[in-house]
């Protein structure tokens, strides 16, 4: 699912690689007819025509690439921006889709949550708002045309957006929201928007002359030493370090897993319609065309990323090895959760990851064959019960 735009994009990319190649090949037919149309010429002065366009051809390429290699080229783009504030003309005014109500909700935060149901990292800031017990609304956007995030220069969901005296501050990257919200929780001293500015963004020139952004410290609380204490620095590093193997290597697990044959991918798209209530959001065409298109491109796409992140043969097996090396790790801790007797920002980012997988034939595998249901259950139980709103 969280490849669904993309997997529709690459369709695009794919006809009109079609398109282009047909093109050529008419292209090739034309010439060629050209040329049988044209006054025959002696094979000599053909012989000397063709090797002087190679000649001019071989010159003019690399003229062209020491130009290109002599290019300057300004990696950094920008650095250290602050995601800007936006004012009400700015946010268009859509009805949530829902609007998630804790009783007891203490944060006193104003927060629209733009996602995709089953996308790991939306599922990963609902787990973190739910076992905080904290109050949302939701917006789920269209993976396809993604209307509802046209405001935001920043393209992909998880968005979150909060309302602040001054106007709407959005949070950008599942990382980012949780760790500004997790320090924001922690310091009563510090409005949003300054948590805020201590996750800067750097644009920079990626492969391929393609422009990119990072959020800079995005797995970092941002505590004094006084909130810090009641965890040592090595609980606080331990933390970090899952938080980024969820991000890097757990979450590459899932679409080789759940797209593996094109019944598993069809009937993966089947439940993320049930689950993101497409039916209810989207018409009939539009639901049709994620469902089957995204449900093939996906199948396809799930082959190119098992090489591109080294899974075996048996993508199931990778599933499950890399979440036992996660249960193995909690198991040595001798408590319920890598956090101890309280689940920590890694059990969550963890747990909201598998949760996205959750209707899924690779997630009942992965219960039957590792050993991650007792805690996986133990996290459902204490985030549906909003366990942590005690310390939020
Ligand atoms: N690093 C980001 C990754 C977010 C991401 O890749 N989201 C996917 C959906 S799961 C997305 O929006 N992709 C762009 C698209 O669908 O066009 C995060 O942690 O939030």
């Amino acid at each position: 699912m969280s490849l669904i735009s993309k997997g529709l994009r690459n369709y695009t990319v794919l006809s009109s690689l079609t398109r282009d190649v047909c093109s050529k090949f008419l292209n090739r037919r034309m010439i060629a007819t050209g040329t049988a149309n044209t006054n025959a010429k002696s094979p000599k002065s053909t012989l000397k025509l063709s090797i002087l366009g190679v000649g001019l051809g071989a010159l003019v390429g690399t003229g062209y690439s020491i130009h290109q290699l002599n290019k300057p080229r300004g990696h950094i783009l920008n650095e250290q921006t602050t995601i800007p504030m936006l004012n009400e003309i700015e946010i268009p005014k859509i009805t949530p889709s829902k609007k998630i109500r804790t009783v007891g909700d203490q944060s006193g935060l104003k927060l629209t949550l733009y996602q995709y149901q089953t996308c790991p990292f939306c599922c990963k800031v609902r787990a973190f708002l739910d076992y905080y017990g904290i109050s949302y609304d939701v917006i789920e956007v269209d993976p396809v045309l993604r209307q509802a995030i046209k405001w935001s220069p920043y393209k992909k969901v998880p968005i979150l957006l909060a309302k602040v005296n001054e106007g709407y501050q959005p949070l950008n990257d599942s990382s980012m929201i949780i760790s500004a919200l997790s320090s924001y929780l922690q310091d009563s001293d510090k409005e949003l928007h300054e948590v805020v500015k201590y996750y800067p963004y750097i644009t920079f020139m990626g492969e391929g002359g393609v422009v990119k952004s990072e959020i800079m410290n995005r797995y970092f609380l941002m505590l004094d030493q006084r909130e810090n204490s009641s965890r040592t620095v090595d609980e606080i590093k331990e933390e970090r370090q899952w938080r980024k193997w969820t991000d890097s290597v757990l979450v590459h697990m899932l679409s080789p897993n759940v797209y593996r044959t094109r019944e598993e991918a069809l009937q993966a798209f089947s439940w993320f319609s049930d689950v993101g209530e497409w039916e209810q959001h989207f018409p009939a065409w539009e639901r049709y065309l994620m469902i089957y298109v995204g449900a093939f491109a996906m199948w396809m796409i799930g082959k190119r990323l098992k090489k591109r992140h080294n899974l075996k043969d048996d993508v199931r097996q990778s599933l499950y090895d890399e979440c036992n090396y996660f249960a193995k790790a909690v198991r040595l801790k001798g408590t319920p959760f890598m956090g101890g007797n309280e689940p920590n920002l890694a059990d969550l980012a963890v747990y909201g990851v598998l949760n996205s997988i959750e209707g899924c034939y690779a997630f009942k595998d992965l219960l039957n064959n590792s050993n991650i249901k007792t805690w996986y259950y133990s996290m459902k139980d204490v985030v549906q019960n909003h366990r942590g709103s005690a310390f939020a």
